[in-house]
């Protein structure tokens, strides 16, 4: 009875075998076919409400499959068989593991994800939430495939050597040249289907996704599931081989050198009776988004635009002059420049790019000195790759969208008053001290703010893009009102270091709107200004050193700023700002911008698109006009290399390099130490 069913499972493989062989590139279409199922449930199941597969999409998936198939052609029946089973393997098991970290992190799987495979152990407990049954679908096929290409490996070729045993075999050449045509026809439509349509995407409704790169799920939006992996296998690939920076030991060398001296002036400043002031305090620092300097203590229609921080200004330290220092990165920027004090690279993001990169961070910092670190942002935890980064950058937590209640729909997720209460929820309960980093959303791009909210009077401005924009920052400001309040309600108002900066420009790009709202004709050098300044404040225990500071100042001072504040010395730390809040503030600090525009406060220098330092443009900031480009020049030189030598370091992995040698250094020089112990002790 037994051998009896073996023998018909053995004849039905037989058949399928020898009727798969006689259809010729039939198992191609059967493998296409299950596949774009399949990657048509996996759309399905992610849920993202607009990401629907539509027509372009279905023929972009079709496109990919025969890519990642055509090849199999080369092989003759049986070969091509078992590849194209092991091929629909890989693949469910892709998507599959999409899925499971997607459910997680809200993100895809890419190669760096792979690289540091840790992060997905920190699924851990959650394994079991994220199953669900209806996923065992993508697997359904195996129950046959499977068994099927056993049999065809072990017995596949006496059986169609028996099949065919009486029929004419056409000869090998012909055979040869069928399979090339054939597998190079399919090679054409896999191309045409693919390209057309995401180059089309990338002209239209998709511009900027492959440049800004800031999310894996607008990635795979326009190139399908299968698409997304071919894609970040060529961007790895490109980044870290075709375009990796080659740094020599010289270039290393001399970058090691110029960092330190930057170490070395910060360390000079540790006699500076600021520094340690505020040792062991909490430090609380919210990242506003899009939040610019030129609407602080401005009024419209007799109400003030910020009328909480304005407060709050007067109680703190307030750095007028203070310059945002991102670039493409945007958000991700800030956070980076902020954090790692490092200059952001030109093209794209640190945090997509360069996340398995070392740098020397705030939040590592703080947590080698005893500091709890967590991180807040009620987005998508993959936008920016923020998992990935925040894990490299040693948060202990990092609490995304998934974390919060959406209680209040405010833009693209929660509205910052909610996002502050339900955050201070979580921050008044941990333990001291703590560094907690908060990162606002209500004043996104578009500023679009919901009616009840909507509590300025703007006369001429309403209606258009600066009105909506004033109307957020509004409501932000009330949110960061109620901030304060709940900080002094816990406590927390005399033993924490409270800092706020803007994250960067508004992306308006109507300077008539400006105007309008200032009330005045804006020169070259107050439209600069204008773009690039955000806040800065710092607010002290017992409102000390209140006041307005007017030296010039960017984000990459903020982490040497506080350090200094808490009296945790930075001087071997790999970082290029200086502390800003000192009893004797620093004169004619550079404050370098990433287009190479640069500042002392007193000359303003912006950079002309050649590259060529002398076709620049210098201002006197303080005659507010134009002035000799002689006295931007001998500087020039030096913001270029503060951007070369960042570039080096961020993009060629040194800091890694320059730690490994500090600590085999002090193991040589404990090495020698415990010799000349033993020795005394002989
Ligand atoms: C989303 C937010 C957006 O998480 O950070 O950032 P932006 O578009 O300003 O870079
Ligand atoms: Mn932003």
């Amino acid at each position: 009875m037994y051998d009896n069913d073996q023998n018909k499972l053995r004849r039905f493989m037989r058949w399928m075998l020898v009727l798969l062989e006689r259809l010729k590139a039939a198992d191609v279409l059967l493998f296409a076919s299950v596949l774009l199922a399949k990657l048509y449930l996996f759309n399905r199941f992610l849920g993202l409400p607009q990401m629907k597969m539509n027509g372009s999409d279905t023929a972009i998936e079709t496109g990919a499959i025969l890519l990642f198939c055509f090849w199999t052609l080369w092989l003759p029946a049986r070969g091509r068989i078992v590849a194209l089973i092991l091929l629909n393997m890989l693949a469910s098991f892709v998507l599959y593991a999409d899925l499971i970290y997607y459910r997680y992190f809200q993100d895809l799987i890419s190669v760096p994800v792979l690289l540091q495979l840790s992060q997905v152990g920190s699924l851990g407990g959650s394994i079991g939430t994220l199953l669900s049954y209806k996923d065992f679908i993508l697997f359904a096929d195996w129950l046959i495939i499977v068994p099927f290409g056993i049999y065809t490996v072990w017995y596949g070729r006496r059986d169609l050597k028996q099949a065919n045993e009486y029929r004419k075999s056409a000869p090998a050449w012909r055979k040869a040249a069928v399979r090339i045509v054939l597998s190079a026809a399919v090679f054409y439509i896999g191309t045409t289907l693919v390209f057309t349509n995401v180059n089309y995407a990338k002209r239209t409704w998709g511009l900027g996704i492959f440049e800004g790169n800031w999310w894996n799920l607008s990635v795979y939006n326009v190139t399908g599931g299968l698409g997304f992996h071919g894609y970040d296998v060529y961007r790895y690939v490109k980044r870290n081989w075709l375009d990796a920076v080659a740094v020599t030991s010289e270039q290393s060398e001399a970058a090691k050198q110029w960092i330190e001296a930057k170490g070395d002036s910060r360390g000079a400043l540790e006699q500076d009776g600021l520094f340690g002031a505020y040792e062991g305090s909490n430090v609380l620092m919210v990242q506003l988004e899009a939040f610019q300097n030129f609407m602080l203590n401005k009024s419209i229609g007799g109400q003030e635009i910020t009328p909480n921080l304005n407060k709050l200004i007067g109680q703190s330290a307030y750095f007028s002059q203070f310059y945002h220092q991102t670039a493409q990165g945007r958000t991700s920027d800030a956070d980076f420049t902020a954090n790692c004090s490092m200059q952001p690279v030109a093209n794209g993001s640190v945090f997509i790019q360069y996340a398995p990169h070392e740098f020397s961070c705030m939040p590592s910092i703080l947590k080698d000195n005893g500091y709890g670190t967590s991180v807040f942002h009620a987005y998508e935890g993959g936008f920016w790759n923020r998992n990935t980064m925040y894990r490299n950058m040693r948060y202990d937590q990092f609490y995304s969208l998934k974390h919060f209640a959406l209680d209040e729909k405010i833009g693209w997720a929660l509205g910052d008053k909610s996002f502050f209460r339900q955050s201070m929820d979580v921050i008044s309960e941990q333990d001291k001290p703590f560094y907690s980093f908060l990162i606002t959303l209500s004043s996104h791009h578009p500023y679009t703010i919901p009616a009840s909210e909507q509590k300025l009077e703007l006369g001429e401005l309403k209606g258009t893009m600066m009105g909506d924009y004033l109307q957020a920052a509004h409501y932000v400001d009330a949110a960061l009102g109620e901030l304060a309040d709940r900080m002094k309600a816990e406590g927390l108002w005399d033993d924490t270091i409270l800092v706020l900066y803007g994250d960067h420009d508004n992306s308006i790009k109507d300077w008539s709107l400006f105007e309008t709202f200032l009330g005045k004709p804006l020169n070259e050098l107050e439209r600069q200004q204008i773009l690039k300044q955000v806040p800065f404040i710092v607010h002290l225990p017992g409102d000390a050193h209140a006041g307005t500071y007017s030296q010039a100042g960017g984000q990459l001072d903020i982490t040497p700023t506080v350090m200094h504040l808490l009296g945790i010395s930075t001087a071997d730390q790999y970082m290029i700002g200086m502390p800003l809040l000192t009893e004797q503030p620093l004169q004619g600090k550079q404050v370098v911008l990433r287009n190479g525009a640069f500042t002392d406060g007193k000359v303003y220098y912006m950079p002309s698109g050649d590259g060529i330092a002398g076709n620049g443009a210098c201002w006197s900031v303080a005659g507010k006009k134009p002035a000799d480009i002689q006295a931007c020049l001998p500087q020039a030189e030096e913001a270029m290399q503060e951007l070369t030598v960042s570039d080096q370091i961020v993009m060629g992995d040194l800091i890694a390099g320059f730690n490994e040698r500090k600590a085999s250094e002090a193991r040589a020089d404990a090495g020698n130490g415990s010799t000349t112990e033993a020795a005394a002790l002989e």
